[in-house]
């Protein structure tokens, strides 16, 4: 049973509805309305014709700032599928895997209109802020300068953590010493203050997070705060590690697992065919990790400890190459392919933007959900709400009355009954 399954029997269960109560099928089926059960995850395409859509990052408004890596544009989608441009970053000297890559929002853009940004320049890669007002990107201020650039393994993924600081996945650019040099800033996760500086209680005193990496393209937190990040390998062993500060994370000594006490090892590996994992978004217990050559994205549920079980490729084959997935204020992933980027083998329509449903639809964790009542209407029970969760590998609805109209989940894992969403 998925962990959504899982929650709403939860849910349910807190609600005060016995759980074997959710063995029964219903006897008034799925309320009306429902979609019809089924297991693949639902998905609708919000935007196509786009350029290399590297980075995804949503507004107040509900709308999202998306990177081109090689057209150096930043373009507004809706979540209806209109498509504007917002400007062009200029000094992007987009060759190779290199390019306008990473955006993130300020976490304050409701006073300050930051939106910040992660280039490849003509001599080095950086990360810039310019404000986004009237549908129009201002002029770019520096905030960190100097990252290492290269033809190849430029990192670029950026993403404010919970603390609010700004953290950044660089790439060692096809120069493993990189990696391990501390004086170096490729080939690390840098932690910086909005504007560019060394973070208050960096393990090394400067901008270093963690060492010991060869391409980070993927950054997330899940709902304890804990931090992940993705890892191209070389040859054998992509990688999704779990990041502690001042930790050492191998590359170019360990690729994959292996490292003793020296050396941190992943949560998961996957062969370079695999995977090739690019960007990632922590939704419902889950990291969600886009996958490039892999074609595919990866669901891995995390434990309680952190850690990571058993993964489920999603979408296998169906859109080419991925590489942005970040969570839509609906609840839904975003995920962006990649098929232009010249190692792709692109459709018409693309690059295209999906909205992913993972478990097919139905109410997402974290949200209110209010239960739909029409089927009981109809049977003549106008009182009586009725609650619906989808059993996954039995394609049957099960569900039950309930006398309340929503459910609100106040912290994780517990539900209230509230009037209305
Ligand atoms: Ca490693």
């Amino acid at each position: 049973m998925s962990s959504r399954s899982t929650m709403f029997r939860r849910a349910l269960a807190a609600a005060g509805v016995a759980a074997t109560t959710l063995l029964a099928p219903s006897p008034a089926g799925p309320p009306a309305g429902a979609a019809p059960a089924q297991t693949a995850p639902e998905v609708r395409t919000v935007a196509s014709g786009l350029e290399v859509p590297w980075s995804i990052g949503f507004l107040p408004d509900g709308s999202a700032l998306v990177t081109e890596r090689n057209t150096a544009r930043v373009r507004r989608v809706t979540s209806t599928g209109q498509v504007t441009t917002a400007g062009t970053v200029a000094g992007v000297a987009a060759a190779g895997e290199g390019g306008l890559l990473g955006l993130a929002v300020s976490p304050t853009f409701a006073t300050d209109r930051f939106v910040y940004l992660y280039f490849t320049a003509a001599s080095d890669n950086r990360i810039v802020r310019a404000t986004y007002q009237n549908g129009q990107l201002g002029t770019p201020q520096p905030v960190l300068t100097g990252i290492p650039k290269g033809t190849t393994h430029n990192g670029g993924r950026i993403a404010f953590g919970p603390d609010g600081m700004l953290y950044a996945g660089t790439g060692e650019t096809g120069n493993t010493a990189l990696a391990q040099d501390l004086g170096s800033l490729g080939g690390k996760i840098l932690r910086v203050t909005p504007t560019g500086a060394p973070a208050p209680g960096n393990p090394f005193g400067t901008r270093v997070w963690t060492y010991g990496h060869r391409n980070v393209q993927g950054l997330a937190w899940d709902a304890q705060g804990r931090m992940y990040a993705t890892e191209f390998g070389q040859n054998t062993l992509d990688e999704v590690n779990r990041i502690e500060p001042g930790g050492n994370y191998g590359w170019p000594i360990v690729e994959g697992s292996g490292g003793g006490t020296t050396y941190r090892d992943p949560i998961v590996t996957w062969t370079t065919a695999e995977a090739s994992p690019s960007g990632m978004a922590y939704l419902d217990g889950s990291l969600y990790v886009a996958a490039l050559r892999g074609r595919r994205l990866w669901e891995v549920p995390l434990t309680a400890t952190g850690g990571a079980g058993t993964p489920r490729a999603l979408l296998s084959g169906e859109y080419g190459r991925l590489r942005a997935v970040e969570v839509a204020p609906d609840g839904t992933l975003w995920v962006s392919t990649s098929n232009r980027d010249g190692r792709g083998t692109p459709v018409a329509t693309d690059d295209r933007i999906l909205a992913v449903s993972p478990d097919g639809g139905g109410p997402v964790e974290g949200t209110c959900v209010t239960a739909r009542n029409s089927a009981h209407v109809t049977a003549g029970r106008a009182t009586a709400y009725f609650i619906w969760v989808r059993a996954v590998g039995s394609n049957q609805y099960i569900g039950t009355t309930y006398a309340t109209t929503s459910l609100r989940e106040t912290s994780p894992g517990t539900w209230t009954r509230v009037d209305a969403c």
